[in-house]
């Protein structure tokens, strides 16, 4: 098959997910076209199959808000005639799936016709999309998606109350990649270079927007650290990363917790970690917490979203209702102090994690493709 995937370039999950699975369609013998302003981030190299179309936008005086969204449906047009994509995967709704909406009319009006799948993502639904600003719009081009995704059951459901009129929701999961996100022999992981023997890691990674809570991060941390020796590692950046700082700093607590950016990945600093935290307001799926599962690492976050769906309490992490930062840190406490739970929990998280391998949710997709493809040659 010919996939077109519109995705936003950057580090955030949807833009993630949408690149590995390009990335695995293209090692399965399909042709993929990436469409973005942006190489996508997690895109390290272009191998065959795989292309990269990119929107420019120009500029003009006139504009404080350069028209992105009309720019990106031109290309979607012109990418399609040229390569003659049998399907186009839009990830995050805004604005990928009002641009391709536009793209599938102006192609009709040429005789050419290319379904649309949209994946919603979670802030495309929970947070932005519900916004008036978007949602007539928003819901116009959900509603005539030729077919929808979602990457948990709690977001179809909350999708299902936004916009009830819409078509059937398919719940495909998130997928990671057992083989990169792994467990690593000590020895081999960069443990040495944070901690002192006997020290435990805490790992935090997110795009430090409000929703991702690092201020509870940082308070789990402080009453970890009150019980047992441990460091924090804070990878990633945004919005509230001065907030998180500026905590750490309160408690006195600068040595023991290190802001990394996006200096290293995050399948390596997972490796060299004991618990990983969580504790966002309202996380749709949780790709991090899936990939610290992978990699042998239990998870902490909060009863809330579709975090339920990836993480199972007391067996391969701890939930706690939103805000009860001491529950999570009494159990993580608790578990340091017993290695034998430790151990358990490690090797729960990680077969708990190859429900989601890349080999069982990719077909799901490829399945759905075909689906579509047929129906629309019908
Ligand atoms: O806000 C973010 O964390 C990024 C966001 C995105 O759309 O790029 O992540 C969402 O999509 C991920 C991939 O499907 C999910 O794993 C995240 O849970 C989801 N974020 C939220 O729902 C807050």
């Amino acid at each position: 098959m010919k996939i077109g995937i519109i995705l936003y370039p950057t580090f955030g999950g949807s833009g993630v997910v949408a690149t590995e699975l390009g990335i695995a369609l293209a090692r399965r013998g399909h042709e993929v076209h990436f469409i973005s302003y942006r190489p996508p981030a997690r895109l390290e190299v272009i191998t065959s199959g795989i292309h990269y179309h990119e929107v420019r936008v120009p500029d003009y005086p006139l504009f404080d808000f350069a028209p992105y969204e009309t720019a990106l449906s031109s290309q979607i047009v012109e990418v399609i005639l040229r390569e003659k994509l049998d399907l186009l995967h839009a990830h995050y709704a805004l604005p990928h799936a009002t641009a391709a909406f536009l793209a599938r009319e102006v192609l009709a009006d040429r005789g050419v016709f290319v379904p649309i799948l949209t994946t919603l993502h979670g802030t495309d639904i929970t947070l932005v999309g519900r916004d008036p600003s978007f949602a007539h719009t928003l819901h116009y081009a959900l509603k005539h998606s030729n077919g929808l995704t979602a990457v948990s059951r709690f977001l179809k459901t909350e999708t299902e109350k936004l916009f009830p009129d819409i078509r059937p929701i398919e719940v495909i999961y998130n997928f990671v990649q057992p083989e990169r996100f792994a467990p690593v022999p000590t020895e081999k992981c960069l443990r040495k270079y944070f901690t002192q023997p006997g020290e435990f890691v805490l790992t935090h990674i997110s795009n430090f927007r409000p929703v991702k809570r690092v201020g509870d991060v940082v308070e789990i941390f402080v009453r970890v650290h009150q019980k047992t020796p441990c460091r924090l590692l804070m990878l990633g950046d945004g919005p509230e990363r001065p907030i998180a700082e500026e905590k750490v700093r309160e408690h006195g607590l600068d040595e023991r917790v290190f802001f990394l950016g996006h200096s290293v990945s995050p399948h390596q600093v997972l490796a060299c970690s004991d618990f990983y935290l969580l504790p966002s307001d309202r996380e749709s799926f949780g790709l991090s917490a899936l990939e610290a599962l992978a990699s042998g690492v239990p998870v902490a976050g909060y009863q809330a979203g579709g975090l339920p769906e990836v993480v199972e309490h007391e067996i391969t992490g701890y939930l706690a209702p939103v805000g009860r930062v001491d529950l999570l840190a009494d159990n993580i406490a608790a578990t340091f102090k017993n290695p034998q739970r430790l151990e358990e929990m490690r090797l729960k998280a990680r077969q708990s994690s190859l429900h989601f391998r890349e080999e069982i949710i990719v077909p799901q997709y490829e399945q759905l493709y075909h689906r579509m493809i047929s129906k629309s040659a019908e």
